[in-house]
């Protein structure tokens, strides 16, 4: 209780008083002060676990502990400061008085307070052991040695079979050795579900998966609500594409037509990305990317920015950054998911990804990136340090999306010089690749996901039933169907890498197809008057303002006001299902006659 008087600024202690002017302009005085204290202690921190996560990740050498030591080190020493009591205390005190303060101001302490929720010192013990449950989960997941008879197979060839390998039982064998991680990382995943809930318990959110929704200001039922909406919107163009890709593929694989997709069947480990099924004739990107080496599949995304305006990448992004994949006999391995970080919440941009020139990797360079210029765009003094995030989680994943999709489009794909092979790619062909990949998505991340994450933190979902409900939810959502039957001994939900190192924030990715789709169609008609589903953002320097005065206030503006400012509307899937409208009344009359083995949801 000393220490917590001793902490607290006089102001708040006199708050009686309060009527006082100059009592109310002496507390937005020490607001104001502690707030600036708070940033700094939060900067260094953060920089420092950010700094020791990113040596954990990219140099994962097996059985030697030196960095995942230095690592947890660094995420106690930064839950110590930011979920200390003092922290606590004081910025639930300021946050009684927020009709003196400033927005900013209550918008930082709220951030204060959430930031706290993961790493409370009332339980300081469960934080340390949620830390070190964590390192030690990251570490399985990457350091895992997939296999195919005895050959280490990495994440890049799996998903390469995927695409192209015709001989179903090599895909079946391929498939099966991608879900083997899932098995080691059971036990970790079932602690860190209950030190996950627990943990966010003591500052009274009732479990971790309404933790995340509370910083979209949503409850679960809320968020629940709006992500069925969203789901059932997308239904019906859903149920087409789902019929006539069970055609295509049973067709390509000389098989009888299945209700439900073998999940080795897909040209993606968990079904979240169909686009690979569709080939569109004289347009072929992926033949067109691999013209070239990786290099030239981040050079060209970082020319596409600058070309609307945006500062080169700086110099330390290319010295500091972990871009290609680590050799096999290296010694070591790496987090071989895409990811970008923000290190110092300044100007210390990374990206940690595994690039190979092909489509996948083009698109998800363009998602990176987009991250990276939202970092240096809020880096800005008006942004203090706690509120250099996105306008909401799912803004910062929005925009690279949206610059992927953009750098996609044929206009835009010829003006680069890719030679793809000449033709004017078929506008429907290339409208069903691009439903594939963006519509196929959405069942994925508001069915499967969405679904075993809230089932898993908010239902408490019994750890004897997880194989069982993950496949459900994809029957139900997805359409498929593992290709025999997985016991409880698999968790095939873990092989998901969100799962494990993302928790309970899936959503986010559905959430930002939604809004690129909205901010696509505003750019589309308003700025480029183009047709949102042929356009050429390339070097169109009015795109570049739109986009930079959507970055660059971060999370000091209000997400959902930003959204009716900028574009007009609230949030929501109309601007998606406009784009696709066509596709639709095509696949109905491609699918004429064919029965849909999908019910409503
Ligand atoms: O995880 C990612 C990004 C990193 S933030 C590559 N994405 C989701 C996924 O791969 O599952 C991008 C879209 C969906
Ligand atoms: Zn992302």
């Amino acid at each position: 209780m000393r220490y917590l008087l001793l902490a607290l600024p006089l102001a708040v202690l006199c708050s009686c008083a309060m009527e006082n002017t100059s009592q109310s302009s002496q507390l937005a005085a020490d607001a104001r002060l502690w707030l600036e204290r708070y940033n700094r202690n939060y900067q260094r921190l953060a920089t420092a676990s950010a700094e020791a996560e990113w040596r954990s990740q990219t140099h994962i050498i097996e059985g030697d502990e030196t960095n995942s030591k230095a690592t947890r080190a660094a995420n106690e020493a930064l839950a110590a400061y930011t979920g200390s009591v003092e922290v606590i205390e004081a910025a639930r005190a300021f946050l009684a008085h927020r009709d003196q303060l400033d927005a900013l101001e209550v918008r930082q302490l709220e951030a204060v307070l959430f930031k706290a929720g993961s790493g409370p010192q009332t339980a300081a013990e469960l934080v340390k052991r949620r830390i070190a449950a964590e390192a030690a989960q990251t570490e399985q997941l990457y350091g895992f040695r997939f296999e195919l008879d005895g050959k280490e197979l990495t994440p890049n060839e799996i998903d390469g079979c995927l695409k192209s390998e015709r001989d179903l039982n090599r895909r079946l064998r391929v498939w099966e050795a991608s879900k083997d991680v899932g098995r080691a990382l059971k036990p970790g995943l079932v602690n860190l579900r209950s030190l996950r809930n627990d943990v966010v318990q003591q500052l009274g959110y009732p479990d971790y998966f309404s933790y995340m929704a509370s910083e979209y200001g949503m409850t679960t039922p809320e968020l629940t609500e709006k992500i069925v909406e969203i789901n059932r919107e997308l239904r019906p163009l859903f149920r087409e594409l789902h019929t006539y890709a069970r055609h295509e593929l049973a067709k390509q694989f000389g098989q009888p037509v299945p209700d439900l997709i073998p999940a080795h069947w897909l040209p993606n480990r968990w079904g979240q990305d169909w686009s690979e099924l569709v080939e569109v004739q004289g347009f072929d990107l992926n033949a067109a990317m691999a013209k070239h080496p990786p290099e030239w599949v981040i050079a060209q995304a970082e020319r596409f920015y600058v070309s609307l305006g945006f500062d080169p990448l700086p110099q330390s992004f290319h010295q500091l950054s972990s871009l290609y994949s680590v050799a096999k006999d290296a010694g070591y391995k790496k987090n071989t998911h895409a990811s970008a970080w923000h290190i110092d919440l300044d100007k210390d941009v990374r990206s940690l990804m595994s690039v190979e020139p092909n489509q996948e990797w083009y698109e998800t360079t363009h998602h990176e990136l987009g991250h990276i210029y939202y970092y240096m765009c809020y880096s800005n003094p008006s942004v203090p340090p706690l509120l250099r995030e996105g306008a909401n989680r799912a803004y910062h994943e929005a925009m690279g999306s949206l610059m992927g999709l953009a750098a996609m489009q044929p206009r835009f794909v010829a003006s680069v010089g890719l030679d793809t092979g000449g033709a004017k790619p078929d506008a429907m062909r290339l409208l069903l690749k691009e439903a594939m990949n963006y519509c196929v998505f959405i069942p994925w991340s508001t069915g499967t996901m969405y679904h075993f994450e809230k089932e898993l933190y908010h239902d408490k979902l019994d750890p004897s039933r997880w194989n069982a409900r993950w496949w459900e939810l994809a029957a139900r959502y997805q359409g498929i169907a593992p290709p025999s039957a997985r016991g409880e001994e698999y968790c095939d939900a873990a092989t998901k890498t969100h799962i494990n190192d993302d928790p309970a924030g899936y959503y986010d990715y559905a959430l930002s197809f939604v809004l690129l789709f909205q901010l696509h169609d505003h750019i589309a008609r308003n700025i480029l008057h183009e047709d949102p589903r042929d356009t050429n953002y390339y070097g169109r320097k009015e795109v570049g303002e739109f986009l930079k005065s959507i970055m660059t206030p971060g999370a000091s503006a209000d997400w959902r006001q930003l959204l009716r400012e900028k574009t007009g509307s609230d949030l929501s899937a109309k601007a998606m299902l406009n784009y696709f409208a066509p596709l639709m009344e095509w696949l109905k009359r491609e699918n004429k006659g064919r029965t849909c083995t999908l019910g409503e949801i």
